[in-house]
C-alpha cells in the first residue's frame, strides 16, 4: 500500500510573522489531504486536511515551521476561516463521490472557536449546506485543557447546531489522560504518533494503545492510530480493536487531485 514519494522533511527554521504574511497575500497556504482507513475492511474511513505552504524557493514546508508565526502575528483567525473555506468548497465538491459517514477534519487551537470571523463561518457552512456540516469534524490537540476543550465545544455545538463532531488529537503525547475520554463530549481520539511509533516492541506503547481503546470503546468513542508507518504496527493496531488508522502506510498526506485518483476514483474517472 505504500507510496514512493515521502513527505517534504521539516523544515529546520521558523518562520517570521511578515514571511506569513506576505505568503498569505499570494495566497501560498493550501491543504494537503491524508486518507483515513477503517481498519475492518480497509476502505476510506476520511481525510485529514493539513496545512501546507507552497513556498517559493523553499518548496512545501509543514505547519510546524509557519504555527508559531501564525499565532506571534495574529493570524490565527484569518488562516482558520480560510482553511474551513476551503474545506467546505472540497467537501461539495467531494460528496457526490463520498460514501456515507467519510468526512474530513480540520486541525484547530481551542482559541480560534473563541473567534466570532470562525464562529461566523461555521455557521455559514451549516446554514448553507447542512451535509457539508455533518462530515466536518474538528480536531483539538490534547495539549489544550479539558476546560479549554469544553469551552470550545459548548460555542462549537451552539453555532453548528451539533453537527461538526470534535477529534481529540495528539492523545497520549503527554498531557492528557484518560479521564479526557471520559469527561469530554468527543466523537473521536487519536492515539498520537509518538505512541504508535513505539509499537510493536514497546510494552508501554502496547499497555497506552490497548487502554485508550478500552476506554474509548465504553464510551463509544471511535479511536484512530495515527503516524502508522509499518505493517506490525498496522497489524497491532488492528488487532487491538482500534477502528482507524492514519500514516505513510495508508497514504501521504496529498493535494487533493492526486488523492482523487486513489481513494475517489468515480470522481477521477
Ligand atoms: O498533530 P497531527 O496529528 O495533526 O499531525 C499531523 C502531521 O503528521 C502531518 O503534518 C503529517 O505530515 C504528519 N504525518 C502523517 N502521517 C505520518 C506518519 O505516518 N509518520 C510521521 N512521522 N508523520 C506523519
Ligand atoms: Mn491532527
Amino acid at each position: 500500500m505504500r507510496f514512493d514519494r515521502p513527505e517534504p522533511h521539516h523544515c529546520g527554521t521558523a518562520f517570521a510573522a511578515a514571511e506569513l504574511s506576505r505568503a498569505l497575500e499570494r495566497g501560498e497556504l493550501t491543504l494537503h489531504y491524508q486518507p483515513q482507513i477503517c481498519l475492518a475492511d480497509n476502505r476510506l474511513a476520511g481525510f485529514e486536511a493539513l496545512l501546507r505552504w507552497e513556498h517559493p524557493s523553499r518548496g512545501t514546508v509543514l505547519p510546524d515551521a509557519f504555527l508559531g508565526a501564525i499565532r506571534s502575528g495574529g493570524y490565527t483567525e484569518l488562516v482558520t476561516c480560510r482553511v474551513l473555506d476551503a474545506v467546505h468548497e472540497q467537501l461539495a465538491q467531494w460528496r457526490p463521490h463520498l460514501e456515507r459517514g467519510v468526512g474530513v477534519a480540520v486541525n484547530m487551537i481551542p482559541a480560534a472557536l473563541t473567534r466570532p470571523a470562525v464562529l461566523d463561518a461555521l455557521a455559514d457552512i451549516v446554514a448553507t449546506a447542512p451535509a457539508n456540516a455533518s462530515r466536518l469534524s474538528i480536531e483539538l490537540s490534547e495539549a489544550a485543557s479539558v476546560e479549554e476543550v469544553e469551552r470550545a465545544w459548548d460555542d462549537l455545538a451552539r453555532v453548528t447546531e451539533g453537527l461538526v463532531r470534535l477529534v481529540l488529537d495528539d492523545f497520549g503525547a503527554g498531557y492528557g489522560a484518560l479521564h479526557y475520554l471520559r469527561s469530554l463530549p468527543i466523537h473521536m481520539v487519536k492515539i498520537d504518533r509518538s505512541v504508535i511509533g513505539r509499537l510493536p516492541d514497546d510494552d508501554e506503547a502496547i499497555a497506552l494503545t490497548e487502554a485508550v481503546i478500552r476506554v474509548a470503546q465504553s464510551r463509544g468513542i471511535w479511536v484512530v492510530a495515527e503516524g502508522v508507518e509499518t505493517e506490525a504496527q498496522h497489524a497491532l493496531v488492528k488487532a487491538a480493536g482500534c477502528d482507524i488508522g492514519q500514516g505513510y502506510h495508508y497514504g501521504y498526506p496529498e493535494p487533493p487531485a492526486v488523492l482523487e485518483q486513489r481513494w475517489l476514483p468515480r470522481k477521477a474517472g
